[in-house]
């Protein structure tokens, strides 16, 4: 069967007006990868599975939400478009519009967007502005000026990118049978957890696929869900969820209780653990992509969560490509050898 994006294959579960243009990259039925080693750390006989959204088509799983929000802009004839971003909505919103002939402005935080972001928006020909300030303040300045011209927001304020995120949670469903026992995710803004519980909900009225408990992992520089308060200065290795005041926070609140699950907080170093451990699977992702199954083993090893015979999903959100720089940056210089076999040997066996 041939894939023709998200809006295509549930189109009947989408709300996206019926005259709207298709604007796709064909994103989404992104693999359910197994984790067959990180497994045996979270209990007997545990299938854990990572839902890859990195190999979307602008790495990572801003691009399902896109796909409407610039399907409804078009069929509304908005002309510019206008995200904030950490980067990864920069890149996707740049995609789409560039895909739909619509201008696109990306305001984003000066000195942490991760360069494979920045680059994908340069390169789809965004407009790109940085300030000095915060995500947050990007995103109060965006919702701001969007109300004052027509520019259309395409942040996942906008309901529109909730009702392509949650199709990620459809194609779990449908793969799996039913929904997990136990799902795990990164939140920053908190759009993605809020679309993941319509997904799953939506789902289990129509099919009774169940519903998986919840947990939302959030880094612990950057945790206003699990403070109860914002953070005005966010600080995290995580820079995609450096972000101190949630734009749908009380939903996330709501999912992971709704759900009987939570939201924790990790420190980096367990964030950038996880993301080594992920790698010697062979699934490169970015960091904050990591933070999910991180809190989750952090759960177990530490306030013994049972998940003995349980299926789990966890959401890598983003490829590792996004950020090579946090790979490199910690490496070892490279070994540099004269074009002789002896020089290779030498290195080889020492
Ligand atoms: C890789 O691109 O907010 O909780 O501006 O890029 O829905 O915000 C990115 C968020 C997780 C958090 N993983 O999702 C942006 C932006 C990755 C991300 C999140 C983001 P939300």
């Amino acid at each position: 069967m041939s894939w023709n994006g998200v809006i295509d294959h549930y189109r009947e579960l989408i709300g996206l007006p019926s005259h709207a243009p298709v604007v796709t990259l064909l994103e989404g039925n992104t693999p359910l990868i197994p984790l067959p080693a990180v497994a045996k750390l979270l209990g007997k006989e545990v299938s854990l599975y990572a839902k890859f959204e990195g190999l979307n088509p602008t790495g990572s799983f801003k691009d399902r939400g896109m796909t409407v929000a610039i399907s409804e802009a078009a069929g509304r004839k908005v002309q510019s478009v206008i995200c904030a971003s950490t980067g990864n909505t920069a890149a996707s919103a740049a995609a789409y519009a560039a895909r739909a002939g619509i201008k696109c402005i990306v305001l984003i935080p000066q000195g942490k967007v991760a360069m494979g972001k920045l680059a994908g928006a340069i390169a789809y020909g965004a407009r790109v502005l940085q300030v000095e300030g915060s995500f947050d303040d990007a995103l109060t300045m965006v919702v701001q000026i969007s109300q004052k011209h027509s520019i259309a927001l395409v942040n996942s304020l906008n309901p529109f990118r909730l009702e392509g995120q949650k199709t990620a949670a459809f194609e779990i469903c449908d793969i799996l049978g039913k929904a997990p026992d136990m799902f795990c995710l990164p939140v920053g803004n908190a759009g993605n957890i809020t679309s993941y519980w319509m997904g799953f909900r939506q789902y289990h009225r129509l099919k009774k696929t169940g519903l998986p408990r919840i947990l939302g992992v959030q880094a612990e520089g950057s945790a206003p869900l699990v403070l109860g308060h914002p953070v005005e200065k966010p600080e995290t290795v995580a820079t995609a969820i450096r972000i101190g005041k949630p734009a749908r926070g009380e939903q996330a609140l709501e999912a992971a209780q709704e759900s009987g699950g939570k939201i924790i907080a990790v420190t980096d170093q367990t964030i950038l653990d996880m993301q080594t451990m992920l790698a010697t699977e062979g699934v490169w992702v970015e960091p904050a992509s990591a933070a999910g199954l991180a809190g989750l083993l952090y759960e177990v090893r530490t306030n013994h969560l049972e998940l003995d015979g349980q299926s789990v999903v966890t959401v890598c959100t983003g490829h590792g490509l996004k950020d090579p720089d946090i790979i490199t940056r910690r490496a070892p210089s490279i070994p540099l050898l004269p074009p002789e076999i002896q020089a290779l040997e030498k290195a080889l066996l020492a």
